[in-house]
């Protein structure tokens, strides 16, 4: 999100902008108790994770509740030097897609895998917003193990949300674009030959696995934010949707015209029987499919031809549109599923609409009209109420397990708390500054834990030491347990946090990953002993089968490579046992270090440009003799005749 957009939408509702985004008492929102609520003794667990997307920087970070302790940033769409993702040749092909090799995205939004509406916790699934993907990361290992691209999408931000078994992960495109075959069109032809694709993805109940299984076309809007039904909305799903005047230019003019713009629902239920029927069209479109395997410890990359799609204007009573004020961002369904709430960002209200309003009113086809052959229900027809005098500019709303609903107010700079039912606005409390996402323990869920709301935050301006033009994320957390929410902690971010999702860290913290069983380790380049270690050279290439293990690497010594040479370092860390990692870097590699886990083998590929002797060394401080973990390789110029050799360590 550009913070200058939100400036002017400040501006447009006519707010001073400097005064009003600054709250006043900055220094007297902290309490007595709070530094012992947040005080997590040394040796002490955290009660909850949170799993945070890190926004331009393409990674997530791993946070630890209620101390704000970062505990992981594991990579997913970004290279990653620190352990080597998108350098080594294994994990290469996982940031692979139809546009080749792209080493960075932008990460929005998170989505823990629930069973029941209740979190299971077993994967996450992150967007990326840029390049459209999705990936899965296995909650086990807290690795990305599969990215899946989404063809006919630009700016995949309406995305990961998931139904309440996980039988769906979704993506809406933000951008509509032309595709197919004719997307060389002029943008003034935007409402002829633009399209907006929903994207539905199954999700493999056992392993997890991602399947584009269709896609919707819809009118050329911009999708910006989703939830599925829960409970009794199971079966639903509801985007919503701004720019409807289908505007091309000067959007934050033009895409504010209307008073209204929509959600739409999607009856997702309705759309399988449709396939089951076999009315879904199979269309050309190019993505990739990327998955990683534990036992080979290496990544493939897939590309697949084809979708499906299905057309709501023909295949009727799957798509319906609830007029919603006015340019909403995020839209909300409560832990019941009966309310779905939408956050009209220049809107004055929180309009909270009926599950069960919406079905009586397709029923009685209590429409206003029509969309591209879609009907438009009646906002009065669907409207359970609204929250009046919320605050300004509403983003996002989380729910606690008590019938709260908490809405983050960009503009105010506030967390408005309202009920559900009543819609009476119960406590406000500010922040600092101009909140984008807020994140309850199973606030999306059915069954929300409450007790803490974390609050990501777009603005820093003074709250940490400075540092330089640019400065600390800064995220927020309060305690939610009492009538009144308490401010207890600031703490910095890794990158630029949007959403971010939390569960009770007894979820998953005993069935962690501790080590890879060496025998199980199917890699080509896999050593079972150090009585394996070699050098082998094919035509140019030079293979060099390292073992690592406290405290060395064997070979260590080697003698024979030429200028030019593609030198590729097959390391297998044989330690088996938890917290043993080894690292690998040699000198001049313009590519990053290895770091590998206990029973893994990684390869890093180097080519040699110049002659010398280049050491090579672990970098992870693995025991009283990492410093002595190292070894020498000879370049000698191309076409030396400087015969192959290697030392496997013998005593001198
Ligand atoms: Cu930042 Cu969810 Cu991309 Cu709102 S989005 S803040
Ligand atoms: Cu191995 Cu340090």
């Amino acid at each position: 999100m550009k913070k200058q957009v939100w400036l002017v939408a400040c501006g447009l509702i006519s707010v001073a902008l400097a005064s009003s985004c600054k709250p006043k008492g900055a220094q007297s929102a902290i309490v007595g108790d709070a530094a012992a609520k947040v005080y997590v003794a040394p040796g002490n667990h955290d009660e909850f994770y949170n799993i945070v997307s890190g926004g331009f920087n393409g990674q997530i970070s791993v946070v630890g509740l209620p101390s704000g302790r970062v505990l992981k940033v594991l990579p997913v769409f970004s290279v990653n030097p620190e352990n080597g993702w998108g350098y080594s040749e294994e994990s290469k092909p996982m940031l692979n897609t139809s546009q080749g090799f792209v080493p960075w995205d932008d990460l929005h939004h998170i989505a823990i895998s629930t069973t029941n509406a209740e979190h299971d916790a077993r994967w996450a699934f992150a967007n990326g917003n840029n390049t459209p993907r999705i990936a899965r990361i296995d909650l086990n290992s807290f690795k990305t193990v599969e990215i899946l691209e989404i063809p006919n999408s630009a700016g995949n931000h309406s995305s990961p949300f998931i139904t309440q078994n996980t039988e769906y992960v979704v993506a809406g495109t933000r951008f509509s674009i032309p595709v197919g075959e004719n997307s060389d069109v002029s943008i003034d032809s935007y409402k002829d030959n633009f399209k907006g694709y929903i994207s539905f993805i199954g999700v493999n109940p056992e392993s997890g696995e991602m399947n584009l299984s269709f896609q919707l076309e819809a009118p050329p809007f911009n999708f910006d934010l989703a939830r599925a039904g829960k409970n009794k909305s199971h079966g639903w799903f509801f985007f919503s949707t701004y720019n409807t005047e289908m505007a091309h230019t000067l959007l934050e003019v033009n895409a504010s015209q209307k008073d209204k713009d929509f959600i739409m629902a999607v009856n997702w239920k309705k759309a399988e029987e449709y396939i089951n029927a076999g009315k879904g069209v199979m269309k050309p479109a190019k993505y990739v499919h990327n998955k990683w395997n534990e036992e080979t410890h290496s990544a493939t990359s897939t590309t697949v031809n084809e979708v499906l799609t299905l057309d709501p204007a023909v295949l009727k009573d799957i798509v319906y549109f609830i007029p919603c004020p006015k340019s909403p961002h995020g839209t909300d369904t409560d832990p019941t599923g009966e309310y779905i709430v939408g956050s009209g960002k220049l809107a004055a209200i929180i309009p909270v609409f009926s599950f069960t309003k919406m079905l009586a009113a397709i029923e009685n086809k209590d429409f206003e009209g029509e969309v591209n052959g879609m009907p438009v229900l009646k906002y009065e027809s669907v409207l359970h109420g609204e929250v009046v005098k919320p605050g300004l500019g509403p983003l996002h709303t989380e729910f606690d397990n008590r019938g709260f609903a908490y809405t983050s107010m960009f503009v105010s700079s506030e967390i408005v708390k309202w009920n559900v039912e009543t819609l009476e606005v119960v406590d406000r409390v500010p922040t600092y500054y101009s909140v984008g996402h807020l994140s309850v323990p199973g606030g999306p869920t059915g069954k929300p834990h409450g007790k803490y709301m974390v609050a990501y935050n777009k603005i820093t301006k003074d709250r940490y030491l400075p540092t330089g033009p640019e400065l600390a994320h800064s995220a927020q957390l309060y305690d939610i347990s009492g009538d009144k929410m308490q401010l207890l902690l600031d703490f910095p971010t890794i990158g630029e946090p949007h959403y971010a999702e939390a569960f009770p860290a007894s979820l998953i913290k005993d069935r962690q990953v501790k080590f890879y069983p060496i025998e199980k380790n199917q890699s080509p380049y896999a050593l079972k002993g150090v009585k394996d270690a070699r050098v082998e050279r094919k035509g140019n290439e030079v293979h060099v089968y390292l073992t690592s293990i406290r405290s060395n690497f064997r070979p260590d010594n080697i003698e024979g490579v030429h200028v030019g040479d593609e030198v590729y370092f097959h390391v297998t860390n044989l330690e088996q046992d938890w917290d043993v990692p080894h690292g690998f870097a040699i000198k001049g590699a313009n590519t990053a270090e290895l770091l590998i886990m206990p029973g893994e083998t990684s390869t890093l590929k180097w080519v040699p440009d110049r002659v010398g002797i280049f050491p090579f060394y672990c970098t992870d401080f693995c025991s009283a003799l990492h410093q002595e973990m190292q070894g020498y390789l000879r370049v000698s110029p191309k076409g030396s005749n400087q015969p192959l050799k290697f030392s496997t360590g013998e005593v001198e």
